[in-house]
């Protein structure tokens, strides 16, 4: 059975529990990170663990760890499972208090870290391409809740694929309260046009480490990279769109609301990010 990291100790995964009174169950307040190990390596580790402790730092939980002490035992949860290709999650929970909102009533977070395989998410879809529909629900506003913090507390990204469900997309499309494009459910989104790649700034989404490593990829082999406000016309007139993430990495977008992107057919330069992309994952990281 799959051992997972709780509070310092390693546990058999169904006796890896918190308590109903934890806040992270009762509201949802905590943090969390996804990550990956591909080939024996742990891509881009410090950037989530500098990610986690922000989302952390923005809501005012103490992470009982160091940094160097959550790298450690984020690399010791995949040692002892044995794995060498990982999807790790670490977890930290405002911990117990009572069924008040204050924080203050809970003394100390809550630290679990998973590890298991997990295989491409969605599965023969990178040689077909994905359908994404548009939904109504919009990104949370930065006003409200920063779409920056990685909390614990993904309603806003579930209400999107039950969306997209209902409506029969295999990913949703969320706009922020403006109207421009801010993601997908889980993953961040870019245009191509006229050999010009686009994506939105991060202050309406997530700031995706694959989006960074896409954004490398593509300069790296001379194309040009905006970030700039987009539109659903600038999606529908696109030549190719893609959507990336640690669960996703880099998938194809070939159909969105019912129309054809581009010729309907994975594009070029998405091919060469894909590619670009699994030789980064296969050959950088932190060693297990
Ligand atoms: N936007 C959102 C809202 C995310 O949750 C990304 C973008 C991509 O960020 P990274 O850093 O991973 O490139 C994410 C991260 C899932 C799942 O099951 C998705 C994420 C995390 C955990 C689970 O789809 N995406």
């Amino acid at each position: 059975m799959l051992q997972v990291y709780a509070n310092g100790d390693f546990v058999p995964q169904d006796q890896a529990v918190t308590s109903i009174y934890d806040h992270g169950f009762l509201y949802g307040d905590g943090v969390f990170e996804g990550i990956r190990a591909y080939n024996g390596r742990v891509f881009r580790l410090d950037e989530h663990i500098d990610r986690l402790y922000d989302s952390a730092k923005a809501i005012m939980l103490d992470i009982p760890l160091s940094k160097g002490e959550m790298k450690d035992a984020i690399l010791e949860t995949i040692r002892v499972n044995d794995l060498r290709d990982a999807y790790i999650r670490p977890i930290v929970s405002r911990g117990v208090g009572d069924l008040g909102l204050d924080p203050r009533k809970c003394e100390r977070a809550n630290v679990f870290i998973i590890s298991q395989s997990w295989g491409a998410m969605y599965g023969d879809l990178y040689d077909k391409g994905l359908t994404a529909v548009t939904v109504t629900v919009r990104r949370n506003a930065p006003e409200s809740l920063s779409p920056n913090i990685k909390s614990l507390n993904y309603l806003n990204n579930i209400l999107a694929k039950i969306e997209a469900n209902y409506k029969g997309g295999d990913e949703a499309i969320i706009l922020d309260i403006r109207g421009n494009i801010s993601e997908g459910s889980g993953d961040n989104i870019f245009v191509v046009k006229r050999g010009i790649i686009a994506t939105p700034p991060v202050m309406n989404n997530l700031n995706g480490i694959t989006r960074a490593a896409a954004i490398e990829i593509a300069q790296d082999r001379g194309y040009t990279v905006r970030e700039t406000d987009l539109g659903l016309f600038d999606l529908y007139t696109a030549n190719e769109v893609f959507v990336t993430g640690t669960a996703a990495e880099v998938a194809p977008i070939t159909l969105i609301d019912g129309h054809p992107i581009g010729d309907g057919s994975i594009g070029p330069i998405t091919k060469v990010l894909l590619k670009g992309f699994q030789e980064l994952t296969q050959n950088e990281g932190t060693p297990i």
